[in-house]
């Protein structure tokens, strides 16, 4: 089960424009909402901080196909894409990080990510005496799996939420290529938080 004071739950770009009708739909990606708001109740129970990452893009950057870059336009700040989707509980203590921000960057890991203050995912995570981190969300060949990677390369335990992710797949297998990857540079998985040893 969770630690009291040393594990946090990390909800990766559960966003609209990952969901169907977004621009850059996950297959299936609404699956994890209703999985996430199951741990985002243990964790709210458990008095333990829940930590929410939206992409948060400018109209212009390269990041997207227009300025040179992989992607369709999507979570553009402050457009409806950009919205957690609107059944995801996320309590108002939530801490809401945002990445991406810049014209320049691809911003895929939360930890490149800040709060509203501007502070860093690891310095709120430290602060707060977060030893291990819980990873859910979308996408899991790319958010998730740099947020995974570099939580374990800033020294965290990192248990990835195997239920509560889904992947873009641009080419086969990403996704699978990802959990391996993530599992080998040290991260756990879990589908059941009663069978995580402390
Ligand atoms: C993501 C592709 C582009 C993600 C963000 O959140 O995984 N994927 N931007
Ligand atoms: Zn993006």
């Amino acid at each position: 089960m969770p630690r009291p004071n040393k594990d946090a739950l990390i909800v990766v770009d559960v966003q609209n424009d990952f969901c169907s009708g977004g621009t850059l739909a996950v297959q299936d990606g609404d699956q994890v909402v209703a999985v996430l708001n199951r741990y985002i109740d243990q964790f709210t129970q458990g008095g333990l901080p829940i930590f929410a990452t939206r992409d948060w893009h400018p109209e212009k950057t390269s990041h997207f196909i227009s300025g040179g870059g992989p992607w369709p336009p999507h979570c553009i700040q402050g457009s409806w894409g950009a919205q957690f989707h609107p059944e995801l509980k996320l309590p108002p203590e939530t801490v809401m990080v945002s990445a991406g921000m810049g014209s320049d960057e691809d911003g895929y890991s939360g930890f490149l990510g800040r709060d509203e203050s501007g502070a860093r995912l690891v310095d709120l995570l430290r602060r707060q005496g977060v030893e291990r981190i819980f990873v859910g969300g979308l996408a899991t060949d790319y958010c998730v799996k740099h947020t995974v990677l570099d939580g374990l390369k800033e020294g965290f335990k990192v248990v990835l939420l195997a239920d509560a992710v889904r992947g873009v797949n641009l080419n086969a297998g990403d996704s699978e290529r990802a959990i391996e990857e993530m599992l080998h540079a040290g991260a756990e998985v879990a589908t059941d938080l009663a069978q995580v040893p402390d």
